[in-house]
């Protein structure tokens, strides 16, 4: 099949008997699922880059059901996907071929929470946003926060170590994944789960499986540390009038918010425009400007909030970093704020076909790889738009078409990978590998290392048989 801009050929793992279909059902009853309806949805991601052809979609509810599925399926020789919330951008979570589907959806209970350390401990397939109803009633946060919280379950944002809006703040899932537990490729159940903060006995086996999209083993349940959740939290909407403001800004709200400082983000003015046409969100200030920076802050006292907000947006002002603002103080007035950051994805969908690029640069040249791209590929592209996670350097640089094209595909992989390899970037910052852009992988990892990664996979997974085709460039 074609995917992207590569060609990929079925490795040959053994195809589903009816003898497979018996035992699944007969394992899961009700929940080994052949309906043509439900296989097309599980087949397709939710960018429809990837299109899988499986025949089968295992719901299983225990840890137990899940060791016996990849017994079964390593004895016969039959390929897995593992599948969370679906909500992955580079096809990680859905089949290239006939792979049988594992979803975890209905191993989806909260376990337990120490309230003493904040620390909560659930199955894989709970979904993001119903864990951060159940921990902020409990006084604390998840420590991520994404676009795709109502869909996306913690299981899948574990295996891809997502990053999202509040990483400048709590820092990354490997450091906020106290424990898990997995099923490996011949279905033991590797028990990692631990409430500890430290433990140094040998090495770090759960770091394995964060980040590597199930190609080392199916997660089925999270033990993950919850900050404190801050009673006072305000927005800053600043409009600015070139890049050097934006990153005048950030040292700015650096300097005088410090650790107050829970998410600082840009868009530039591209997206604002489409966030506008394409979702009717109309501006928050009046006045457009080329970049948006969008700047959130939290506190223990709420009361002194209002004054350090408004030092800020008064300073960056004065200094002539921003030329207009609004500030919100309020929880609703807040999250009307971030919608024009958050749903800018969902506004990009609806302006043709959309290629993404997920990249970490110093932040400082984080915008020249727009410019150089919109320049270069004018006339052949409709919208480039950069956006993203400013305090990590994390650029979300996307493109629309109005029609898909490899060719084009192939060329803005090129000069995109090359820029980002050359300025030693990442050419993945949150998003992983997954089928599109396993083949990138050369440009932030020597080849020593991705052969090291090979012989690590070939030896949890010998057969090949988890999310076969994904994250590393080819099976040999
Ligand atoms: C973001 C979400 C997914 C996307 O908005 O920060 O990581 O479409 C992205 O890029
Ligand atoms: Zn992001």
């Amino acid at each position: 099949v074609d995917i992207g801009a590569s060609t990929i050929t079925r490795l040959p793992f053994a195809t589903l008997e009816p003898e497979d279909i018996a035992f699944f059902q007969q394992l899961l009853p009700n929940r080994a699922l052949t309906d043509p309806d439900v296989l097309a949805s599980a087949n397709v991601d939710w960018l429809q880059n990837v299109q899988g052809l499986s025949q089968i979609l295992l719901r299983p509810q225990t840890v137990e059901e899940v060791s016996l599925i990849l017994r079964h399926c390593h004895l016969r020789g039959l390929a897995i996907t593992p599948q969370g919330g679906k909500t992955g951008l580079v096809g990680g979570g859905v089949p290239i071929f006939d792979e049988v589907i594992v979803s975890m959806a209905l191993m989806n209970h909260i376990i337990d929470f120490d309230d003493w350390q904040g620390v909560l401990v659930c199955e894989a397939g709970c979904i993001l946003e119903s864990l951060m109803q159940y921990v902020e009633k409990r006084g604390r946060v998840i420590p991520l926060d994404l676009g795709s919280k109502g869909s996306c379950q913690i299981g899948g944002v574990v295996s891809t170590n997502a990053g999202g809006l509040r990483f400048i703040r709590y820092g990354s899932l490997r450091s906020n994944v106290l424990g898990l537990q997995a099923v490996l490729a011949d279905g033991q159940v590797l028990d990692l789960m631990t409430q500890l903060r430290k433990d140094n006995t040998g090495y770090d086996l759960k770091q394995l499986m964060i980040g590597s999209e199930g190609t080392l083993g199916v997660v089925t349940s999270v033990t993950l540390l919850c900050p404190p959740m801050p009673v006072g939290v305000s927005l800053a909407y600043l409009g600015c009038t070139g890049f050097p403001g934006v990153l005048a800004t950030l040292c700015a709200a650096r300097s005088r918010l410090g650790e107050r400082l829970s998410a600082i983000e840009f868009f530039d003015h591209q997206c604002a425009h489409l966030v506008h046409t394409h979702l009717g969100l109309n501006p928050p200030i009046s006045g457009e400007f080329p970049f948006y920076v969008v700047v959130e802050m939290v506190d223990s006292d709420s009361h002194e909030d209002n004054e350090k907000i408004s030092a800020f947006f008064e300073e960056v002002m004065e200094e002539g970093h921003v030329a207009d603002g609004t500030i919100a103080t309020t929880p609703g007035k807040v999250k009307t704020l971030w919608a024009y950051r958050e749903r800018i994805p969902e506004a990009i969908l609806r302006d043709g076909h959309v290629i993404k690029y997920d990249i970490c640069v110093s932040i400082n040249m984080m915008y020249d790889i727009v410019t150089a791209t919109r320049q270069r590929f004018a006339d052949r592209i409709k919208n480039t738009l950069g956006y993203g996670h400013l305090g990590d350097g994390n650029l979300h640089l996307n493109i629309s078409l109005t029609t898909p094209d490899p060719t084009l595909h192939s060329d803005l992989n090129d000069f995109i990978y090359g820029w980002t390899a050359k300025h030693r970037g990442s050419v993945s910052a949150e998003h992983g590998l997954g089928v599109l852009k396993r083949h990138a992988i050369g440009y932030s990892k020597s080849s020593d290392a991705i052969a090291l990664m090979r012989r690590l996979k070939n030896m949890m997974d010998p057969k090949g048989i988890l999310n076969p085709y994904k994250v590393l460039p080819s099976e040999l």
